[in-house]
């Protein structure tokens, strides 16, 4: 990274002095100023330093969507303190798992809610986490520290290099043990300024956070911290429930909003009785998982706004629809990469290149991609070629200059001797009459090896398996690509950004007698 290059905080404090007066960041009741803003969390800055918490320690940050997220976060570049963002409901298993990774000296939760006692749990981290020095709680603090009574003269502003570690990332894989992934402040200063432009967001704008800011979509692509760094104004909500969502888009004339698609379909299917006022809506981002075409219509006459699809990972690469593309792009693909020097490469099983706009796996490198993950020398070894690729394990095709994602390497049904792409067969399921939404797994077989067990959820009730086997031969898919089990469903199990969680579908499927 060049050294001239900003740094995140830079571009942060930089935004804090030019917009002082305006309106910087809004949670139910509470409206902050830029000014506000950085004079609280300077004073965090301050108090956090005076317990000790110095330059490179990590601090692991477990909060909901809310003002003291951003101020934490925001003291922690102040110090030079490398906050670890952890989602609010990532399962405690994965955060003890970091912990040992990370060995944070501090961690902010919130206060006791009605599904979690976050402090106890913090409290019983810290006595099996011996580098834990300080559990720090925004609200009832029992045996541990309160928020609101950490103070201190605010510090220097930091001088960081574009090189230095900003922030550790939690990987979205939903196996084995998430990794930490270690963004740099040139990185992600570049990620959000970028990606800012690229979405239309400016010091007008007002970006709505219903997804947990924790999570790279939210937090960086332009999210939260790309608001902030133009000067525009960021609401946070709790809750994604279109009931509270939506007349806060209304109240708060929100331009920029970012959904996962099962929160799109939720929002879109909303429509039918919620009629908020959704009129200044400029851009509903949807990315995180796959969109179906079909929904991906639905999004612009049903939510207003210009639908924007971003295709992105926590390592880094952000590919995404650009706001005047044509709108069989929009709808059909999931865009190009961000910068011009972000190198694409889609290979088959042995790393060779594949013929352009043949099916294979994506690899990458360029300037906001990570070289490897945080203490993970022997997963990096698979996980980046010898060349600083990242294989990202997704499956992936050129369509003319945008990519479409067709899956996951490993979601493929590896059935007798055939590979069968699951996503062909849920556009064929949701294409039938009755089903809303269609999942298909890969499950362990003992005769095929895998077999494809297909998941449903419809409004109409279960539709018979006959029935559905002829209707999909109608449609012209050939028999191996039949699901052989088919399973209805009334919700999907969700991970904590809101994707579904095909990990816990395998199980139901092996589970079922056949
Ligand atoms: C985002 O980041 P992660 O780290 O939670 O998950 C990354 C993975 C990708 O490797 C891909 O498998 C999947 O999620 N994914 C998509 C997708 N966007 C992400 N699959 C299909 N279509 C899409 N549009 O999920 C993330 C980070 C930044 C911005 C947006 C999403």
């Amino acid at each position: 990274m060049d050294a001239h290059a900003p740094t995140l905080f830079a571009c942060l404090h930089e935004a804090a002095r030019r917009h002082g007066g305006r309106t910087a960041l809004v949670c139910e009741e509470t409206r902050l100023d830029y000014a506000t803003l950085f004079a609280r969390a300077g004073r965090l800055a301050g108090g956090l330093r005076e317990r000790g918490i110095a330059r490179g320690d990590r601090v692991l940050v477990q909060m909901p969507n809310g003002v003291a997220f951003v101020e934490i976060l925001l003291a922690c570049l102040w110090i030079e303190a490398v906050p670890v963002l952890v989602m609010p409901n990532q399962r405690t298993r994965d955060v003890e798992a970091l912990c040992r990774i990370a060995e944070p000296v501090a961690c902010f939760v919130p206060g006791r809610t009605p599904s979690l006692d976050y402090p106890d749990l913090a409290a019983r981290t810290r006595d099996a986490q011996p580098s834990l020095r300080h559990v720090i709680v925004d609200g009832e603090a029992g045996t541990s520290i309160a928020l609101r009574d950490i103070d201190g003269a605010p510090p220097e502003p930091p001088s960081c290099a574009p090189d230095d570690v900003a922030l550790l990332l939690i990987s979205g894989g939903t196996t084995g043990i998430p990794k930490l992934i270690p963004r740099t402040h040139g990185d992600y200063a570049y990620n959000i300024q970028a990606m800012a432009a690229a979405s239309g967001l400016a010091a007008d704008s007002v970006y709505l956070a219903v997804i947990p800011v924790a999570h790279n979509f939210a937090l960086g692509c332009p999210g939260i911290l790309g608001t902030l760094a133009q000067g525009g104004t960021v609401v946070l909500s709790e809750s994604a429930g279109c009931d509270e969502a939506m007349p806060v888009i209304a109240r708060e004339g929100v331009t920029h909003v970012a959904l996962v698609p099962p929160l799109a379909k939720m929002w879109v299917d909303a429509r039918d009785c919620e009629d908020s006022d959704l009129s200044s809506l400029r851009v509903v981002q949807v990315g995180g998982s796959r969109l179906a075409p079909d929904l991906a219509g639905q999004i612009e006459p049903r939510l207003g706004g210009r639908l924007q699809q971003v295709f992105g990972m926590a390592e880094g690469l952000l590919c995404l629809t650009r706001l005047d593309d044509d709108p069989d792009t929009i709808l059909g693909t999931q865009g190009r990469p961000l910068s011009p020097d972000d190198v694409v490469r889609v290979v088959d099983a042995d790393g060779r290149d594949v013929a352009r706009g043949e099916r294979g796996e994506l690899w990458t490198r360029g300037p906001y991609t990570i070289r490897g993950y945080f203490r993970a020398e022997e997963h990096n070894r698979q996980a980046f070629t010898p060349d600083g690729f990242y294989r990202t394990g997704d499956l992936v095709r050129w369509h003319g200059d945008n990519l479409v994602v067709d899956g996951r390497v490993k979601e493929q049904v590896h059935r007798g001797g055939e590979k069968l792409s699951v996503v062909e067969i849920e556009d064929a399921l949701r294409s039938l009459d009755g089903i809303d939404a269609a999942k298909v797994v890969a499950v362990p077989d003992d005769v095929l090896g895998e077999r494809a067990c297909a998941f449903l959820i419809g409004a109409s009730g279960n539709l018979d398996e006959v029935v559905l086997r002829s209707r999909l031969a109608a449609l012209g898919l050939s028999r191996e690509k039949i699901p052989d089990q088919f399973e209805w469903l009334s919700s999907w199990p969700l991970t904590a950004v809101g994707k579904i969680d095909t990990q816990q579908l395998v199980p139901v499927a092996q589970k079922r007698d056949r």
